[in-house]
């Protein structure tokens, strides 16, 4: 063999190893023939979800399609999910998040890439020819009246009816939707292909309220493969981990020197008084699970949504009984890094590496941070806690347990 041969061969083999990988990220640079002609036999499915809806409870919805999308492509089909940007919501205060934010400022997007065939958005629009990026349909999905018709919950759908699209398209003006639906919708997410395949020639299609479907399953395996790929962005496992490392100085998955605490506050304070206790009630309770579980430990992580006034005072309440309170609090350029998306992961992931965590009932922020500690390995008993009301009834956590 000449060595012009063996140059050859090799750069032969360089092309087949990178355009391989290039396929597994589901990446594609718009240069590549074989990616354009990628591009144009897929189709996308978009969603958007109930405005007022927080960031966790869009996490699980993001799973929902996810998982509908990864199940869809075992099936040998070419759609793919476009990741909604994370736009203006409810909770975010700070100026500095008023932009259509992709999902890599969150999370680690080559890792959602390995479970579901995902997208950003960016990406998209880098592929269309024209400025415009017109979803041939939006189907606003909306609650039947009646969920219990004859007593019977069962999956349903029919078109028909008045709604309004009561979203933004994530603040971009160079979206269009060239037809909008209106269905009533019940039931597992699957059952969306039934109304999809009824216009088979749509590219581009878009559900709105999709937090609407549910799950076909939840807490399978495939559930949880699916979790486990919701890595965060590398910045702020990074960041939390310099936390948690400065002030309990902590290098393990697992810690065994600080508890944390979610006390989630601002709408759950004013509405939800019958599920949360006032700051005297916390500080008992902290108390009391601390000399259970273990009376030696001393350091107490905090995130929450309070106000400084009460943060304050909850401070001062623990630290008169002699423990140590943590909180994270962003500096100005942190908050401009991170965002108050970030800043509120970096609460999350310091609260999963304690030795032992409270949450706050019914919280999606606190439901993350509990799989985030199946995840990583913790007793259960450790995780599925909750703080009380003051007074009256306190329901038992449901223990959702990892399934490997
Ligand atoms: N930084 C920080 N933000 C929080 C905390 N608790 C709630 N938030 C904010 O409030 C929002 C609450 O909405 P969501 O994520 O839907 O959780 P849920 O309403 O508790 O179920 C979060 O997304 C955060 O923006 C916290 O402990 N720390
Ligand atoms: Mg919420």
């Amino acid at each position: 063999m000449s060595i012009k041969m063996i140059i050859n061969l090799s750069l032969l083999l360089l092309c087949v190893i990178l355009t391989s990988t290039e396929k597994q990220d589901g990446y594609c640079d718009l240069k590549e023939k074989t990616c354009d002609r990628d591009f144009l036999n897929e189709k996308f499915i978009i969603y958007d979800v109930n405005p007022p809806e927080g960031f966790n409870l869009r996490r699980d919805v993001y799973m929902r399609f996810a998982i509908m999308l990864s199940d869809a492509r075992q099936h040998n089909e070419n759609w793919k999910l476009i990741l909604p940007p994370w736009y203006s919501l409810y909770h975010w205060k700070a100026k500095q998040n008023d932009y259509p934010m992709p999902w890599s400022n969150f999370f680690d997007v080559k890792s959602l890439k390995k479970f579901a065939p995902v997208v950003e958005l960016h990406e998209v629009f880098s592929k269309i020819d024209s400025n415009i990026f017109k979803i041939d349909r939006l189907y606003v999905l909306q609650n039947y009246d009646d969920a219990f018709e004859n007593g019977e919950f069962r999956d349903k759908w029919e078109i028909g009816g008045d709604c309004d699209y009561d979203g933004s398209l994530w603040g971009y003006n160079n979206i269009t939707v060239k037809k909008t639906i209106c269905v009533k919708y019940q039931g597992r997410i699957s059952k969306l292909w039934e109304l999809i395949s009824l216009n088979p020639a749509d590219k581009f299609v878009m559900f709105a309220h999709g937090e609407i479907p549910l799950h076909d399953q939840y807490g399978t395996k495939t559930f949880w493969d699916c979790r486990k790929s919701m890595k965060f962005n590398k910045n702020l496992i990074s960041r939390a981990k310099k936390y948690i490392y400065k002030y309990f100085n902590c290098n393990n998955k697992i810690c065994n020197n600080y508890v944390s605490v979610h006390w989630r506050r601002q709408d759950f304070a004013r509405s939800r008084k019958k599920d949360v206790p006032s700051i005297g009630g916390t500080v008992k309770q902290i108390d009391n699970a601390i000399k259970n579980y273990n009376p030696h430990i001393v350091n107490i992580f905090i995130a929450s949504d309070g106000q400084n006034s009460e943060l304050i005072e909850l401070e001062k309440q623990l630290s008169d009984i002699g423990f140590k309170v943590h909180l994270y609090l962003p500096t100005q350029l942190e908050l401009d890094t991170f965002k108050d998306g970030g800043v509120a992961i970096i609460d999350q992931i310091i609260c999963s590496h304690a030795a032992y965590f409270i949450g706050t009932y019914e919280s999606t922020f606190t439901f993350r941070i509990q799989e985030e500690r199946e995840i990583l390995g913790f007793d259960s008993s450790t995780t599925f806690n909750r703080l009380c009301p003051d007074n009256g009834r306190c329901e038992v956590p449901s223990k959702w347990k990892i399934v490997n």
